[in-house]
């Protein structure tokens, strides 16, 4: 049952949480007895900001009510604009000043609210009182964004993704603001004005937008080897998630857990998706950004409002203190991932996203994360990115919030009270009582006093450090290649070729062709095959040979070979058109809803569409104004609109493009001969299509008796679960189309 969490019933807004969908998927109620309310905490007190005009008489920012909001005030009809209208002036003056700057990196972004709860205590580790107890649901807002790009840039560009957490804990805020990959390009803070200077778009003429294919970029990583391991991660599927709801998120910097007793451990922190980790092709990406920018922010918004809530399981990490120098790479450095075969991630909780936010301004804009924002039982390391970070998120929202106060704004304001002596400045929304506003005070008895920690006061974890006033770094920060090559390793055959062919794609388009060559020469040494291939495609001399580095481990928790395969929220468009055959139209809609699959009617145009038997169908969307690019499977199912669909070259376009992004294909009986004028053709031409059984290869799946539907179905849904079929571009690749 919704609750509502407000007296106030308006139109037009939505003051429910679905609570049913909040509750933790295949856990019994009785292992967390009662949860306890916190978790709609935040949204009750963003509600009495809601503004709801409905109904309501235009009025000034003054209240005045207005007769006129069309003309301005003139000297006769076709006369001046006069000064005097002040309607006018407020009017263009709030609009003049819409806009505010947009973040300095990650500018692109979508957030949503949801819910965080434990599996299981973590007392054994840290005080944090959002980490005890399995019955507290604390509230969260996530910000998922790009890095590179401006406010208005594609979604699906190459690029690092930000997921970045606020959790409004009884302590106060604790945020994690982490990226969806493990490492970071540099080792230290004072480098990335450098790194963000040559990545964004150049300065003389502003080319090219929210991409790493060009000069300055690759110019700063071959004169900077540390980024080699990010590069590699930039390079991979990774950097071109499918959704945000299918890719995992890092706090990428070492933390501390410091338990009651004061015992402290290293800590990093991990989001891993209940949906696996998957990618979409580098071709579907770049075509992707011109179909659809919005493609990520659509896909998240929808899911939410269809009730198919984006679950991440949250995992630690955890190194004792004393085993700090036990590992052959430096746990404090940024550009180092703990291995998760070396260091197990505990899943300890899950995050549920489960409610859009109502104003995209008001709260995604100007929410404001930093690293910095921690509670008692968290702490920092000394990882030399982390310490900078400190400093920066706090200094940026000055200027691009506007001053002091933005942690007043309702998106970023705790749940719980504030008070100190901090006073005044722009945009100050609280009226502070009282003569006093100092420490220590004997007018109001020291009021507000400080907390000592076991009344939940944060103290500082006590460190030792000793050491030289130096600007240098470790010697322990110094190996480059050994995990760029670890993670080279981990790849599946087709994960290389991806990277080798974004390679080709970004230092293809770099124009100075020292850099080409100094970038095929550089990723030699984290594979000599890897530097000869780059070569190869981006004409430059292949390296000189050099021995392999002699790292052989890898990792199968890196490959997204091994992650989570599942049709649920799967996209699926159904090629209809009249004549179409309603009872395979029907149960196949049936099935993959059954298998918490997303079907859409795609009809030719998006008129009524009549099928065997006088049915009917609305279509969702027409081959017009849908795309495959769009969708993670198409069907074609059987019946008489096959002719008409095969004389369709939007239709014939619609499934080569799925076809060679390797999506799963469905054909019916009919449906069957509608493959056969694809470039699906070439692929199956040995195939006689008959038999009682569905046919399979390649993630296309084909029946020729309405008899075998069902067994069909289950193996569209199977093929479906696969993602996407890699295998098949490299046959493509060979076929003679
Ligand atoms: Fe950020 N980063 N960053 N970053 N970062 C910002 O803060 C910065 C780094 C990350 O959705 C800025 O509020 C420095 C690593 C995310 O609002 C700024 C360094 C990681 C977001 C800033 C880093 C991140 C930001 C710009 C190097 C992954 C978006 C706007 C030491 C762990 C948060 C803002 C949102 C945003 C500085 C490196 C993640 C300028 C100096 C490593 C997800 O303060």
């Amino acid at each position: 049952m919704p609750i509502c969490l407000c007296n106030k019933i308006s139109k037009g807004l939505r003051y429910y949480i679905d609570e049913s969908k909040t509750t933790m998927k295949g856990e019994s109620s009785m292992l967390f007895n009662k949860p306890s309310d916190n978790s709609t905490k935040k949204i009750e007190q963003l509600n009495p900001y809601l503004e709801n005009d409905m109904d309501q008489k235009l009025t000034t920012d003054n209240g005045v009510k207005l007769t006129n909001t069309d003309d301005s005030l003139k000297i006769g009809e076709r006369g001046p604009t006069l000064l005097e209208d002040f309607h006018f002036r407020q009017k263009i003056t709030h609009f003049d000043h819409e806009r505010i700057p947009e973040r300095v990196v990650h500018a692109r972004g979508f957030g949503a609210h949801g819910v965080f709860q434990l599996y299981e205590s973590m007392a054994q580790y840290t005080k944090a009182k959002f980490l005890q107890n399995p019955n507290v649901k604390t509230p969260v807002f996530v910000r998922f964004s790009t890095v590179v790009g401006s406010r208005g840039s594609a979604d699906t560009v190459r690029d690092v993704r930000g997921f970045a957490t606020k959790f409004y804990t009884e302590d106060g805020n604790f945020d994690i603001v982490g990226n969806n990959i493990p490492v970071f390009f540099i080792q230290d803070a004072i480098k990335f004005p450098d790194l963000i200077h040559a990545i964004k778009p150049e300065p003389h003429n502003e080319v090219p937008q929210a991409t790493t294919a060009h000069d300055t970029f690759w110019d700063f990583v071959i004169n900077t080897p540390e980024t080699a391991h990010m590069v590699m991660w930039t390079m991979s599927d990774r950097a071109i998630p499918r959704s945000f709801r299918m890719m995992q998120g890092f706090g990428v910097n070492t933390f501390r857990f410091i338990n009651a007793q004061g015992k402290a451990h290293f800590v990093k922190f991990h989001w891993k998706p209940l949906l696996g980790v998957h990618s979409l092709m580098r071709d579907e990406a770049q075509k992707l950004s011109g179909k659809d920018p919005d493609f990520h922010r659509r896909d998240m918004w929808d899911a939410i409002e269809q009730g198919n809530y984006p679950e991440y399981e949250f995992g630690v990490q955890l190194i004792p203190e004393d085993q700090e120098f036990s590992f052959d790479f430096d746990i404090l450095d940024p550009t180092k991932l703990w291995p998760e075969e070396v260091v197990p991630v505990k899943i300890i909780g899950k995050l549920i996203l489960n409610k859009n936010v109502d104003n995209f301004f008001a709260e995604t804009e100007q929410v404001a994360f930093c690293p910095a924002n921690i509670v008692p039982g968290i702490d920092f390391s000394n990882d030399p990115l982390l310490q900078g970070r400190l400093f920066s998120y706090e200094d940026t929202q000055l200027s691009r919030l506007g001053g002091p106060n933005f942690r007043q704004i309702p998106i970023n304001r705790p749940v719980v009270p504030i008070h100190n002596d901090q006073r005044d400045g722009l945009h100050q929304m609280r009226i502070h009582q009282g003569p006093v506003s100092y420490f220590p005070n004997a007018l109001a008895q020291n009021s507000p006093s400080p907390a000592d920690e076991a009344e939940g006061g944060f103290a500082h974890y006590t460190q030792k450090v000793e050491g030289q006033k130096i600007r240098s770094r470790s010697q322990s920060f110094r190996d480059h290649f050994s995990q760029t090559t670890f993670f080279w390793n981990s790849m599946s055959q087709a994960e290389k070729e991806h990277i080798i062919d974004a390679f080709h794609f970004e230092v293809g388009s770099v124009k100075d062709k020292k850099i080409k060559q100094a970038v095929a020469d550089m990723f030699a040494h984290v594979a000599p095959e890897l530097g000869s291939q780059i070569a190869a495609g981006i004409g430059v001399n292949p390296p000189p040979v050099t021995a392999p580095n002699g790292v052989t481990a890898y990792s199968p928790a890196l490959s997204q070979e091994n992650t989570i395969k599942t049709a649920r929220t799967r996209k699926v468009a159904i090629l209809v058109d009249n004549g179409y055959c309603p009872i395979a139209v029907q149960a196949m809609t049936d099935m993959l809803k059954g298998a918490g699959a997303v079907p859409e009617i795609v009809g030719v145009t998006l008129a009524p569409i009549t099928g065997r038997s006088n049915a009917k169908l609305e279509p969702g969307k027409s081959l017009i104004t849908a795309s495959a690019l769009a969708y993670d499977a198409v069907l074609i199912p059987a019946g008489d609109h096959i002719n008409a669909l095969k004389q369709n070259a939007d239709a014939r376009t619609f499934i080569n493009e799925a076809l060679h992004h390797c999506k799963t294909i469905g054909a019916m009986e009919e449906g069957i001969d509608l493959l056969k004028v694809t470039d699906a053709a070439a692929l199956t031409s040995n195939m006689s299509f008959n038999g009682s059984a569905p046919w399979v290869f390649q993630g296309i799946v084909a029946v020729s008796g309405a008899a075998n539907l069902k067994p069909f179905g289950t193996e569209f849904v199977n093929q479906l679960a696969m993602h996407r079929h890699w295998g098949r571009s490299a046959q493509l690749a060979n076929l003679v189309l």
